[in-house]
């Protein structure tokens, strides 16, 4: 393909020309929020945008980098921040950086045997995520959390993983600033936790 190149407003996270907008409202992550009837109540009064990602469309094949802003907004479900769904990627040995531009908010991050490391981000920060690290973003302040990312063409996206058992801690609001609890819904990964390892097939 030709090389071109694309606008990225530091500010709005907007990528222009020809960018893929995927817009998220919270119905579009029921269950992930732990207070349910926070959830429902938001939904009915609205539903609120909680990120959109500008994505650059760039082919999902090795060789290729995929590169796109996200905007999450401010907000709060309950107690806990508004945040991205969080995934793994499809491949799980690579890996993405993120570039703060605007805002300021927390990276979750947590490998498959369940360990869990919390980065900030804001402008001017570099987040490095390893392979087999999946990836949340949680705006921790009040105006839009915008970051830039780069990652293999051929990454892909695995949410069902975090859909089925979450993060093991959540971000929530106490006394005004953001700290982690444990998350109570969340389900351990069997295997490693009994030490067996994966099994094949
Ligand atoms: C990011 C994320 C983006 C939205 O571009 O895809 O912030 O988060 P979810 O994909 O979890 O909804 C990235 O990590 N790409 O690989
Ligand atoms: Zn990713």
């Amino acid at each position: 393909m030709d090389p071109f190149s694309s606008r990225l407003d530091f500010v709005t996270g907007e990528i222009s020309p020809n960018s893929h907008v995927v817009t998220r409202r919270i119905s579009d992550m029921e269950g992930m929020y732990l207070n349910r009837e926070a959830t429902q109540r938001l939904i009915r009064e609205g539903n609120p945008v909680v990120y959109k990602v500008y994505n650059v469309p760039v082919p999902e094949e090795y060789g290729h980098l995929q590169h796109c802003t996200s905007v999450v907004f401010p907000g709060k479900v309950g107690d806990e921040y508004f945040m991205t769904k969080g995934h793994f990627h499809a491949r799980r040995n690579t890996g993405e950086i993120y570039l703060g531009l605007q805002g300021e908010g927390w990276i979750l991050l947590q490998d498959e045997a369940d360990t869990i490391k919390v980065l900030p981000i804001k402008p001017g920060v570099i987040v490095y995520i390893p392979p087999g690290w999946a990836h949340r973003t949680v705006n921790t302040g009040k105006v839009p959390l915008v970051f830039f990312a780069v990652y293999p063409g051929e990454a892909g996206h695995d949410y069902g993983v975090i859909e089925k058992k979450g993060f093991a801690q959540l971000v929530v609001e106490r006394n005004g600033v953001p700290v982690l609890i444990p998350n109570p819904n969340y389900r351990r990964t069997e295997s490693y936790k009994e030490g067996k390892g994966r099994t094949r097939g």
